[in-house]
């Protein structure tokens, strides 16, 4: 098959792949439609695909992943630099040149009798100064269909790249799926990653995670720009003002969920926009203002909790042209999760493929099953998605899950302050990565597994940032997992949102009042927007926001564990924000 370019970088390293991995085939990907229909059939053919009901799931796909291969692995994911300091304490460090030999052990030979795939990919939009392009080598056509809706994939990359040698250099090698020879390696030097031994979202959809963040953060650092793990999202008042927003929260803490919130009714005539649901490139913008794009083309969503009441626009975005990955498929070739808006089905199949029925003790759908759809099917999809300058951000919103302590909201007193909200966020493990679930950790910036460098200078590049954006965004942070004695959520969370957001909007253009804590700017309960809230009280919001010292005292040692770890690195307006704190407490 043709390779649609003439790009002689490309073409001889794909040579040099070939040579290595020793396919049967190679399949350069275009990116068209009937492409896209000869290798569903294919992957159906293989195995690899089920295709579902096709009147209640048109053009939609399931896939089962090998029960030991359901998450990203943190512990296998490393930063090859030549010296450890770079990489940082928070990263697992590998010598480059050891690595690449490592690795050879394990991709020489490894797609004897298998196609390789050649996958052309555009992080960002076409024509964008911002935009990278990647070229992702890979043996699983369920990678390739992935990425077909996750990036801008095709003779679009192509375009993009003309004759340069400046792209992203993917290796994926599915082997046995053995966890013991599973490898997920970021050689950013290189602006190469090689993946081996999974064939799970984030280790493999190398656009995302990979060169999104990992890369992505290291060369933010280097060109001074931003690869964060954030939400962007456009609010429209009713008199048709536009605020855009950006959000970090950690994996399955709710950020598609925010990303495509539908307002409540006492809200009538406003409307969120999705500019994206997981990462975002933020640069200066020559005016002064932080401007972000959303670098993907879809969405990698978490399933179970998706329904018409928490998520109507996931809902609708998923209804056809999706591949279901881990969830229950129904005998009517629908699919099912916990959490669904159809009650449990009689019987299913769960996520290994095993008879499920309301009896079973054991989830039908596994915790991080997830929904891969184009954002072109999502009804608040922002027009501004394909503009190449992106939006220009007013706020910027960290949040983590948890259970106490942290109130729903706070606004930082100003950047530094922010950055130290942000750097010191404490979050509950989820399904999202290989391990205990439901312990707090602290995850800065919601970037601990994703930033593809030293995470002390990561935060001196932040504080860095406040020199190069004359006109900051407003920094705050939310909570949306704070529970109850009867540990119940305090708050309905959700669309309910909603009101949230609201205040921080009107904080950011300077529209309300605040009250202030030893912790930052907080509503005044007379400001926040309560109207329309069935039995949810004055007195419930202020339980929210209720600051309680002995769990603050707690919380600032549990933030020094970080700080320990990092404290040759860490810029001291960091250690001097936590004694404000402590001062203030
Ligand atoms: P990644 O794709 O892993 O980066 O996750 P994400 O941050 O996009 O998380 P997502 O929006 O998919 O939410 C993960 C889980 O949190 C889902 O089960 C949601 O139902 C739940 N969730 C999201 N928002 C809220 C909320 O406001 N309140 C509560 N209680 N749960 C929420
Ligand atoms: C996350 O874990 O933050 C995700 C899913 O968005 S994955 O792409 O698998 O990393
Ligand atoms: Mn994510």
């Amino acid at each position: 098959m043709s390779s649609h370019t003439t790009n002689l970088h490309v073409l001889t390293w794909v040579q040099e792949q070939v040579r290595l991995c020793q396919p049967d085939r190679v399949v350069w990907c275009d990116g068209s439609e009937p492409e896209r229909f000869r290798l569903q059939e294919q992957a159906v053919r293989d195995g690899v695909l089920i295709r579902l009901n096709p009147e209640k799931h048109p053009g939609s796909f399931y896939h089962r992943s090998n029960p030991n291969d359901v998450a990203r692995v943190e512990q296998l994911t490393y930063i090859c630099t030549p010296t450890e300091e770079e990489a940082g304490p928070t990263n697992n460090w590998a010598e480059p040149r050891a690595m690449y030999r490592r690795l050879e052990g394990h991709t020489r030979g490894a797609m004897k009798g298998r196609t390789m795939y050649v996958v052309p990919y555009l992080m960002g939009p076409p024509g964008s100064p911002l935009a990278k392009v990647g070229v992702e080598l890979t043996d699983s056509i369920y990678v390739v269909l992935n990425m077909r809706i996750m990036t801008r994939m095709g003779d679009v990359a192509w375009q993009q790249l003309g004759d340069s040698d400046d792209f992203n250099r993917g290796l994926h090698c599915m082997l046995d799926l053995n966890p013991e020879r599973r490898l997920v390696c970021h050689f950013p030097q290189d602006n190469t990653i090689i993946s081996v031994g999974s064939g799970y979202g984030g280790n493999v959809l190398l656009g995302k995670k990979c060169l999104a963040l990992r890369i992505g953060s290291y060369l933010g650092r280097r060109e001074g720009w931003l690869a964060e793990h954030m939400l962007i999202l456009g609010v429209e008042s009713p008199r048709g003002e536009k605020t855009y927003v950006a959000a970090a929260f950690p994996s399955a803490c709710g950020k598609t969920n925010f990303a495509m919130l539908v307002p409540p009714v006492s809200f009538e005539g406003w409307r969120i926009w999705t500019v994206g649901d997981d990462i975002a490139w933020m640069y200066p913008g020559a005016d002064g203002r932080l401007w972000a794009i959303n670098p993907e083309a879809g969405y990698f969503g978490v399933a179970p909790g998706t329904n018409g009441s928490t998520n109507p626009n996931a809902m609708a975005t998923l209804a056809r042209d999706t591949i279901f990955t881990n969830v229950a498929l129904k005998p009517d070739g629908t699919v099912w999760w916990e959490g669904h808006d159809d009650p449990p089905p009689p019987e299913c199949l769960d996520w290994q493929g095993r008879p499920w029925t309301p009896l079973s003790r054991e989830k039908a759908a596994h915790p991080n099953s997830r929904f891969t759809a184009p954002m072109a099917n999502n009804p608040s999809l922002a027009p501004e998605v394909d503009h190449s300058q992106g939006v220009p951000i007013s706020a910027i919103i960290f949040g983590g899950r948890r259970a106490s302590t942290l109130p729903l909201v706070c606004e930082a007193f100003n950047w530094v302050h922010g950055v130290y909200l942000g750097a010191t966020m404490g979050s509950e493990t989820t399904a999202a990565a290989a391990g205990a679930v439901g312990q707090v950790r602290r995850d800065p910036m919601a970037m601990l597994p994703f930033c593809g460098y030293n995470m002390g200078w990561y935060f001196r590049h932040w504080l860095n940032m406040r020199k190069r954006v004359k006109l900051p965004p407003h920094i705050f942070q939310v909570n949306w997992f704070r529970k109850g004695p009867d540990g119940r959520y305090l708050w309905p969370g959700f669309g309910e949102n909603m009101r949230v957001l609201k205040w921080i909007i009107d904080r950011a253009a300077g529209r309300v009042g605040a009250w202030e804590t030893p912790l930052g700017w907080v509503p005044r309960t007379q400001d926040f927007p309560l109207d329309g809230m069935d039995g949810f009280t004055a007195a419930d919001f202020e339980a929210l926001q209720n600051i309680n010292l002995e769990e603050w005292r707690r919380e600032v040692l549990s933030q020094d564990e970080l700080f320990m770890k990092l404290y040759s690195f860490l810029p001291k307006e960091m250690i001097f924000q936590r004694e404000l704190l402590v001062a203030r407490l």
